[in-house]
């Protein structure tokens, strides 16, 4: 506990957790993007960008570190699961809903869970959510809610409210649903309907792959000729519209002056599937910035007025939010044997230097499967010994070879001389 003062139920701050999929850093036009998200622009322009910030380099593990407080290599989650897994993120490891709903939270997750659904208790009502409105796994089609079939993987319905399967809802595009239901539950809490203060895991499928949206919302973009850059343009628009509206909601219902909201892309973008990092090194899948360094901040009244407006350069990463929710803006207890994270609140709110110096974004070794992606889509015949990233300071290490991730597009800077960079992040991104 580093608070030496409780809050009461009343003062603790209700908690938004904005996670996006596949954001690149270059797909908000704060970044100078083509795609306009003047909403998110305007969350991220008047409160705090975190421009130092890191996240794994895709789905799953990015979920389980968020979650958890754990680098990668601690949560067991190293690569994206797949629908007919019989695993699930393990189950002793406490989540910070868990944690929130001990502390006094009501907890509520709308969106993309992708963290196994092997068993009821795997599931987000399994691990300290009150209440789930979504999807359990991934790929899942936009309108009709059943699971792309691109592989050897279950297909299907998938689609659930607080446990029942939602087949009512086929049809309706997702995002649109995502913030539905999310100005629902911020409707029940300003109304008073619930008095306990509101955690809200918003995890967006958008903008991953299938890359599909209402036709609306393409017309700012039809001039983009790539059809791929195109439909994920659109798509990133209807997730600004839904951003503004939950926000919009929390103003509508009294709550905004007590609402600390941070938003997350959970990798980087990818090229084949409509977006960019640019300037950064690689995409999902990969270790360089890219990858991993992606669109992050935090928005509340609650910050103070010296840093809102402004960028906050020390280096933070997924593993940070578990005790920066739990024992920071909740003042709570962790509750937790072990943690890779430090609470980051007061380095955000106050624009204190961060604690952190040093990350550690992957390490694994003598496997015979390629990092980051399951099972049925590694080659056994490409068997690394070793591999690992690892920031210090500007500095990081990369170690193994990247180029055995099935990424397309022209890759000629991957590896240096025996699979072994060093990178200077602050010139060389
Ligand atoms: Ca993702």
């Amino acid at each position: 506990m580093s608070n030496d003062t409780h809050q009461s139920a009343s003062d603790m701050p209700h908690i938004i957790f904005i996670l996006v999929d596949d954001l690149g850093w270059n797909d908000v036009s704060y970044h100078g993007s083509e795609i306009s998200t003047p909403f998110i622009d305007e969350l991220a322009t008047t409160g705090v960008r975190l421009d130092n910030y890191y996240v794994q380099a895709v789905c799953s593990p990015s979920r389980a570190s968020i979650l958890t407080g754990l680098y990668q290599s601690h949560t067991g989650i190293d690569r994206y699961l797949v629908s007919e897994e019989p695993g699930c993120l393990q189950l002793q490891l406490p989540l910070i809903p868990a944690s929130l709903r001990q502390n006094g939270y009501a907890t509520h997750m709308v969106g993309k869970w992708h963290l196994g659904r092997s068993s009821n208790a795997c599931l987000p009502m399994g691990r300290g959510f009150d209440t789930f409105f979504g999807i359990y796994g991934a790929l899942v089609d936009y309108f009709t809610h059943i699971v792309s079939k691109t592989g050897p993987t279950l297909s299907g319905h998938d689609f659930w409210d607080n446990g029942r399967a939602a087949k009512e809802l086929v049809g309706q595009y997702s995002t649109h649903l995502y913030a539905k239901r999310a100005e629902e539950i911020i409707a029940s809490h300003g109304n008073g309907t619930v008095k306990k203060p509101m955690f809200m895991y918003l995890a967006m499928q958008a903008p991953h792959y299938p890359l599909q949206v209402p036709k609306e919302y393409l017309t700012p973009y039809l001039k983009i000729k790539d059809p791929l850059r195109k439909d994920f343009a659109g798509m990133v628009a209807c997730l600004d519209e839904a951003v503004k509206n939950v926000t919009m909601a929390l103003d509508k219902y009294g709550i905004r002056n007590n609402t600390v909201i941070i938003f997350s892309s959970d990798n980087g973008g990818i090229g084949k599937h409509g977006g960019s990092n640019k300037p950064l090194r690689g995409t999902k899948h990969l270790y360089y910035q890219g990858g991993i360094r992606v669109v992050g901040f935090v928005n509340s009244p609650l910050l103070s007025s010296k840093v809102k407006g402004t960028s906050y350069n020390g280096l933070l990463g997924a593993a940070d939010w578990y005790s920066t929710l739990v024992e920071g803006i909740a003042g709570g207890e962790m509750n937790v044997n072990q943690t890779d994270g430090y609470n980051m609140w007061d380095a955000i709110r106050f624009g204190s230097p961060s604690i952190r110096t040093e990350y550690l974004h992957t390490v694994g070794g003598n496997c015979n499967w390629t990092p980051t992606l399951p099972f049925r889509d590694r080659d056994p015949k490409n068997v690394p010994s070793m591999y690992g990233t690892i920031r210090h300071g500007p500095w990081k290490l990369m170690i193994g070879d990247q180029m055995q991730q099935k990424v397309s597009g022209n890759h000629d800077y991957l590896n240096g001389p025996n699979g072994v960079s060093l990178f200077n992040t602050d010139d060389d991104p």
